[in-house]
């Protein structure tokens, strides 16, 4: 079968497998599994809540106390942040996308048994305080994750300008044994110190308190080693400047009402994207296609 209905329970035929269930909170899922892997995704927020690997543990960490509420983020996964990062006076923190319903538009299985889905953002009343567009996220699941954010400007005289991240929060054995490589010699803004501008100067980053840094001009690749899980991460992106580190650590986890006190020790995000002056200036008429690649292997 070539493509797939968007209603109904519907299997496809071997090895690609998507199955449309309501999932926590009753809100609608499906449920895809390959014949490498197995993923969730709810339609709220397009939002990627597990990926797992054949004999390996879950690839995404997310939170034994998430709410699965309409209209309530989910804490865990791959967030799709967008039109904006970070608060914005008497909006949510981190734009509405993750907090709609999108609507799957489509799902593909190829010959080669990855399994795609596309799903696009709805018009909504928060989305007319911007330039009119086309928001689409194709998801695709084989022996790795792949991840496709489009945006096209339809205004034909506005530019349209935004910032965009997909937060992805991943499962680890124990962060203080993490490693993550790619981002020496770059420039961040380091959030848990007001923002002050620094520069990497590790070639592995090991984290032992909170950090959130947000990782300015580069397009690099970045690597998790994690020996307790004996699993190194790699986070390949394309059309993306910015990268996000963050852990909230011990008094961070505590304030958070969707996060276990413990939470902190088996997750890290490190989220590829666009925000701060590494926002997205869109001419009329143009798209920009944000792609994340999340593979892991053995190490
Ligand atoms: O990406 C890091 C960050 O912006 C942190 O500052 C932290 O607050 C986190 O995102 C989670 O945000 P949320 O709105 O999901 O609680």
């Amino acid at each position: 079968m070539a493509n797939g209905k968007t209603e109904g329970n519907l299997e496809i035929a071997n090895p690609g497998k998507v199955t449309f269930l309501e999932g926590r909170g009753e809100l609608p899922m499906m449920e895809v599994s390959t014949a490498w892997s197995t993923a969730e995704i709810y339609l709220q927020g397009a939002h990627v809540t597990h990926f797992r690997k054949k004999n390996e543990p879950p690839l995404l960490f997310l939170s034994q106390c998430s709410r699965f509420a309409a209209g309530q983020p989910i804490r865990g996964g791959i967030p799709v942040v967008f039109p904006w990062f970070g608060p914005r006076e008497g909006m949510n923190q981190h734009g509405f996308a993750r907090l709609k319903e999108w609507e799957l538009k489509e799902f593909a299985p190829a010959p080669d048994g990855s399994v795609s889905l596309r799903f696009r953002l709805p018009e909504t009343p928060e989305g007319a305080a911007f330039p009119s567009c086309t928001v689409e996220y194709v998801v695709t699941i084989n022996d790795a994750l792949q991840l496709e954010l489009a945006v096209t400007n339809n205004s034909k005289t506005e530019e349209f300008v935004f910032e965009n991240c997909l937060h992805t929060y991943f499962e680890v054995g124990d962060v203080r044994d993490v490693s993550i490589k790619g981002l020496k010699g770059i420039t961040y803004l380091d959030k848990v110190e007001n923002f002050a501008r620094k520069s990497e100067t590790d070639d592995a980053i090991r984290i032992s308190s909170e950090v959130d840094r947000i990782y300015l001009n580069t397009a690099d690749a970045t690597e998790i080693l994690d020996p307790r899980l004996a699993r190194k991460i790699r986070v390949e992106k394309h059309a993306s400047l910015s990268t996000v580190v963050w852990n909230p650590w011990i008094a961070k986890a505590q304030q958070m009402p969707d996060f276990g006190n413990e939470e902190f020790e088996r997750m890290i995000c490190v989220e590829s994207g666009n925000v701060s002056s590494n926002q997205i200036r869109l001419p009329p008429g143009e798209s920009s296609r944000l792609k994340v690649k999340l593979s892991s292997s053995a190490m």
